[in-house]
């Protein structure tokens, strides 16, 4: 088919979800039109796959069929206004799904590549962080040193804390971290004490091995109460921290309020923010630095660039949320957006097993330090269907965390 269609109607012919485990478990929508042009969307929540690929199948997908593809915005608003029950996390990934789609789709009748359609290019590469972690400080200090040996500029670098089973961030030893880790959740153990005192120590010792120049970041995972999320910002600045991300749950937007008035190290929140209203007050007050959401969790590039160009008015720039549970259909999309978003500011990259680098195929690649997204019409990302039907679904779900007296917290 010629490149554009003089705005002819493509009617969406079928659409389905497929879900796949190659190593861990992710779902992804494909939409088919008429035209033989077809587009596909992640649809992957950690530890709820299933409830997504039911609701697409439910509810989202006898909604699609016989729709023009061409309509990405009647499509969301139908979706999510006409939703009425639509608000939700589940309802949010699997609309993302649909309008990654659905741009897809829109780019390969365009025959352009998503980051061209979008306003076009604002910069050569997606500066993208690694995951640095090890069991103790001396093994994530080598593990930073692999990831500048790769190439890397920036690195998130965790460490498990001494007298703490379970701290967050440390992996299992290989590139692969993956929390996710058993059909019922892994209980682990926090101790707000113990970490406070260790996580200085671990970008004091970096610092002193890698020089200035090297960014990092670090996750807190929403452990902290504000006033100690305060503490660690300020004990962390002669380290120059990138970002302290998730210091404090995100619940209560107005929390970030005590964290900004006591340190200058930069914040960045998001990765569980289904929608605009979740950073609403966290962005007109700027309260942090880096808006954290991305394609799959927040309704899709549609409504991403929505909480995009609202952080844009408050300096607040992007750091979407890239970790392995989020598929290279949503990394690929992601990278388009990087690639155009004017305030971006740096793109998560955990690198997914070679398993699943082989059931979605992609053009995206890495080199010194950032990512490219390709020139190919479209996202650039596509599913093997033979492939991951070779891959069944495997029950897994992420760890929880109680403090030593047994109290839940937050993982
Ligand atoms: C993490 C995630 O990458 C991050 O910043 O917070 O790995 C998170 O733990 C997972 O996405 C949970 O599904
Ligand atoms: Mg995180």
């Amino acid at each position: 088919m010629e490149p554009g269609n003089g705005g002819k109607k493509v009617t969406i012919r079928s659409a389905r979800g497929i879900v796949t485990c190659p190593g861990r478990n992710f779902v992804t929508l494909k939409i088919e039109t008429d035209e033989g042009v077809y587009g596909i969307g992640d649809a992957t929540l950690n530890g709820r796959e299933l409830s997504v690929a039911s609701y697409l199948s439910d509810h989202v997908i006898p909604n699609l069929i016989g729709r023009d593809a061409q309509r990405i915005e009647d499509i969301w608003q139908f979706l999510y206004k006409g939703g009425y029950w639509s608000r939700g996390v589940v309802a949010m990934t699997a609309l993302a799904a649909v309008d990654t789609a659905l741009w897809d789709i829109k780019a390969k009748l365009a025959g352009m590549p998503l980051y061209q359609l979008l306003g076009g290019r604002s910069r050569d590469g997606v500066l993208v962080y690694g995951h640095a972690n090890g069991a103790d400080i001396e093994q994530t200090v080598d593990q930073v040193g692999a990831y500048c040996d790769m190439g890397y500029r920036a690195i998130r670098a965790q460490s498990g804390v001494p007298g703490v089973k379970g701290a967050y961030g440390v992996g299992r030893g290989d590139m692969y971290y993956e929390p996710a880790d058993a059909a019922l959740p892994t209980e682990t153990l926090w101790d707000t004490a113990a970490y406070l005192n260790h996580a200085p120590k671990l970008f004091e010792k970096l610092r002193d091995q890698y020089g200035p120049d090297i960014e990092l970041l670090h996750d807190v995972h929403h452990r902290l109460t504000p006033m100690e999320a305060a503490r660690l910002g300020k004990s962390l600045e002669p380290f120059r921290l990138f970002w302290m991300e998730d210091a404090t749950p995100a619940d209560n937007q107005e929390a970030f309020r005590l964290i900004r008035q006591h340190t200058t190290t930069p914040l960045a929140v998001g990765e569980i923010f289904a929608s605009i209203h979740d950073c609403r007050t966290l962005i007109q007050e700027q309260l942090i630095d880096y808006i954290r959401s991305t394609v799959v969790h927040a309704g899709g590039i549609t409504h991403l660039r929505r909480i995009a160009d609202l952080a844009g008015l408050y300096q607040i720039r992007t750091g979407c949320h890239g970790a392995t549970d989020l598929s290279p259909v949503c990394m690929g999309a992601a990278l388009h957006f990087d690639t155009w978003v004017p305030n971006f500011g740096i793109q998560e990259y955990m690198r997914h097993t070679p398993e699943t680098d082989e059931v979605f195929p992609h053009d995206y690649h890495f080199a010194d330090g950032y990512l490219h997204a390709g020139e190919a019409p479209g996202h650039g990302v596509d599913i093997d269907e033979k492939l991951a039907a070779k891959y069944e679904y495997e029950p897994r779900q992420l760890p929880v965390a109680r403090l030593r007296d047994g109290t839940l917290w937050n993982w």
